[in-house]
This record gives C-alpha cells, structure tokens and sequence, in this order.
C-alpha cells in the first residue's frame, strides 16, 4: 500500500470523525465533575508519576481511567518547574531540582484536560502534556486503580488518547470569534474611525485552557481593519489595562509620529487613557496592528489584529491556470507563545476552525506570524501560489506546499481546490502540531467538497 493510500484512509476516518462533530463534541462537555460515567475506585486513586525537566513533562500523553486521580510530579530537572492543569484550577507550588509533591486532580470522568509548566516560557519550549481520561482502556504502565503508575504509554493508549482528540476537532469553544470585519464609524469628511479598547479577557484557547488574554475589543485575534488606499483613517485606542501600551501598525506607511514605538514617537498609553493614531492610507497593505510596549508579552498574551489596505490583485498568469477569482480569502495569525500558545488565529487544535472550498474554487490565505519562531506553513493539497511577501506583489508568483513564515512576516497565498477530501493543514515543526497525545497547537484543514 502506498503513502497516498494510507492517507486517505486515515483523513477518510477524519471525515468520519467531522460528520460526527456534534457527538464528539456533546461527548466532551461533560469533562469535569460529571462521574456518571466513572469507573469505581473502591481500592483508591489512580496515582501518576510525572517528570519535570527542561524543557519537557514526561510522560506527555497521560492516559488514566475515570475516576479519582493523583499525579505524583518530581522535578528532575535543574531549574523551578511546576504541573498545572488548568482546566480544574490546580497545581503545584514551584518545585525545585529534586523536589517532589503529590497534586489531587479529585475525580475525573472521560475527557482530555491539557497540563503544562506554567514557569513563563516553558510551556512553549514544550513543557505541555495530555491526561486522557478514557474508560475502557488499560491506564498508562498498565497498573490497576490503587497502585502506582509511572513512564510509559502503550500503543494502544496513545491511540485511544489521539482518537478522543482527533474527533473533538472542530471544538467549541466560548466566545466571539476573533479577527471579524471592525465597522468603522465615518465622519462627516468621509474619515474612517476605528475604536479599538484593549482589555484583559478570559480567553479559552480549546476546550478548556482558559487564559487571560491581552486583547483588542476582546477578540484575538482583535478585529480585522480594512481600508482603501487613500482613506483618511483614525484609530482610536483606549487602554484598559492595568499596565502601559501603544500600537504599531507593522507593514502600512504612516507619518512617523504614529509609529507607535513608545518613549520614541509618542508617550506610552497608560492605564485609562485614550490616544488617537491619524493617517491617510497611502498604499496597499498586508499588514498588522500590534503592541510595540512589552511587545515579547503583550503580543503573543493576543495584541495583534489584520489591518489590510485595498485589494490582492490575482497574477494574469494565474488568472490564465483558472484562478479567476477569490471566493473565499482568510487571514490566519500565526501565534506559538505567552499566554495563548501555539495556536491559528487564537486556537489551538481541536478548537483551530476548519476551511471548506467547494471543487474548483480559489482562496487566498494571507498567513501572519505574531510569535516568536518561525513556522513553516504546510498544506497537505492542493499546492499553494505565493503571490505577494508582506503585502508586495511579487513579479512572478511561486508555487509551495511549505511556507516558512517568520515572525512579522506576511505571506499571500492562492490554493485551488482541486482533489475532494479532508486536507490537513499545520505547521510542519512537529513539535507544533503532533506528539503522543495526537494533533494538538497549529493544526486545522481545508475541506474540500465536490
Ligand atoms: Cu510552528
């Protein structure tokens, strides 16, 4: 059997797994604190043995039975580590190299919680791993409720684990979608008026992980701006944090005093106070609005938003292979750290939201790296066309099914659906997309029906 072969099993037993969304999801909801479906623990809790280390937590994928649950965590490494799960409120205190404490995780019925290292930066170095809480199956290390646990995970396990996973795609999640049309307010000489407020909000990244996101009008990403070349444009920030901002606005050409880079071009915006960027939208843009205060925190915690200038003229030579128009165009942030994690447009898988084309059509993907590593951007089918690098259209487009995508950068892409199917769509640095548990961070697909 071929590659290709093994591949459309897999993505057909994906599609499955679509068309059974709502069950899968209905199946989730009851993660935490119903233990109907809980198995007796007469003899006791099941007790874990988890290692802390830079930068991992071993075993990532955790598979226990439902029902009273114990992780015993020891940090093996050097420096302070802790385990928290944040779906249920608990964790650790900061464990030094050599120190150990049991956490009571209280009773668990079937679902997948997420644990992670909540030290700054490790959860993204990688310290992030799954307790999959799955009936029928042998729990990790093969033991019975009451004994211990500890390291490895059968094949079997890590198959269930993937498979609760995989079918909980596309998750809900609470709250508005991010990165949606900014209608703005025009005034009587025709000037566009855009009012962002930037607020801390709960922000759940998948079913969940519920953070406190930094955000504009509460969204992350925050709402999309769209111009004409030649507008007269206000952006109106109101800060309503509890720490200091401003706005850059990356990639669009804007007199120097709106710059955004606090002490520099302007006085911090504090807490409270309201601060009007005003400019004339001289030229076509890709481009992003962003912190530039604290922008290694406050960027990745979700202050970033699409601020797009005109339209992406579509090549004639591409025009002339069919592409002759867009029906669908998404812009999709690319985000790995701080507060959200690896995620598209403010999710993580399974929560990350699935594309449909219908045969034929044409979409135009304008990718933008709000992280801090670089991701290459990988579409299993069709192949993609770069049109344009940061908004400039390039003199001859490039097709690529591999897109590295570095911070800042933005990348205008073509694909036309051309084969049905469930086509996975992720960053192709492993380490952001598929590990033990399953699919997990920059993960989605493009559904491409006839
Ligand atoms: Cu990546």
């Amino acid at each position: 059997m071929g590659k290709d072969d093994r591949s459309v099993l897999m993505w057909g037993a994906f599609g499955v797994a679509l068309a059974a969304l709502f069950v899968a999801v209905a199946s989730l909801t009851g993660l935490v604190g119903d233990d109907s479906s809980s198995a007796a623990t007469k003899d006791g809790p099941t007790i874990v043995d988890v290692q802390l280390s830079e930068f991992a937590i071993t075993p990532a994928a955790i598979v226990v039975p439902p029902g009273e649950v114990q992780i015993r965590v020891t940090n093996t490494g050097s420096i302070a580590h802790n385990f928290s799960v944040p779906a249920l409120g608990k964790k650790t205190s900061d464990l030094m190299g050599g120190e150990s404490e049991v956490l009571d995780l209280g009773t668990l019925s079937e679902g997948v919680l997420d644990a992670l290292c909540e030290v700054a930066g490790h959860s993204a170095s990688g310290m992030t791993a799954t307790i999959s809480v799955t009936a029928g199956t042998a729990p990790s290390g093969g033991h019975m409720a009451g004994h211990d646990m500890s390291g490895s995970t059968s094949w079997q396990d890590m198959d269930a684990a993937m498979e609760v996973r995989a079918k909980a795609f596309p998750a809900q999640t609470m709250g508005e979608k991010g990165g949606q049309p900014l209608e703005p307010v025009v005034e009587s000489d025709g000037t566009k008026v855009f009012n962002l407020t930037v607020e801390e909000v709960d922000w759940e990244v998948e079913p969940g992980k519920v953070v406190k996101a930094k955000t504009y009008n509460g969204t992350v990403p925050g709402p999309e701006i769209r111009a004409n070349v030649g507008d007269k444009v206000k952006i109106v920030v109101t800060n309503k944090l509890n720490e200091s901002t401003s706005v850059h606005f990356h990639g669009i050409r804007v007199p120097n005093q709106f710059d955004g880079v606090d002490p520099y071009t302007q006085k911090p915006i504090q807490p409270g106070e309201t601060f009007t960027y005003e400019f004339t939208t001289l030229e076509p843009a890709v481009g992003i609005y962003h912190s530039h205060h604290d922008a290694q925190v406050q960027i990745p915690d979700g202050m970033f938003g699409a601020f797009m200038v005109g339209e992406m003229p579509i090549p004639q030579s591409l025009v002339d292979q069919g592409y002759t128009k867009v029906d669908e165009e998404v812009t999709m942030v690319l985000n790995d750290s701080g507060v959200i994690g690896l995620s598209l447009n403010g999710k993580s898988f399974p929560a990350t939201e699935p594309y449909t084309l219908r045969l034929g059509q044409v979409m135009m993907v304008h990718y933008q790296n709000e992280g801090l590593m670089g991701h290459p951007m990988h579409m299993h089918q069709p192949v993609g066309w770069i049109i344009a690098k940061d908004g400039h259209p390039l003199d001859v487009p490039m097709p690529a099914d591999t897109i590295w995508v570095s911070p800042g950068e933005r990348y205008t892409v073509l694909y036309k659906a051309i084969d049905p199917g469930v086509w996975a769509w992720h960053c192709h640095i492993l380490s952001h997309a598929e590990g033990p548990q399953g699919m997990f961070g920059m993960v989605t697909a493009l559904i491409v029906t006839p």
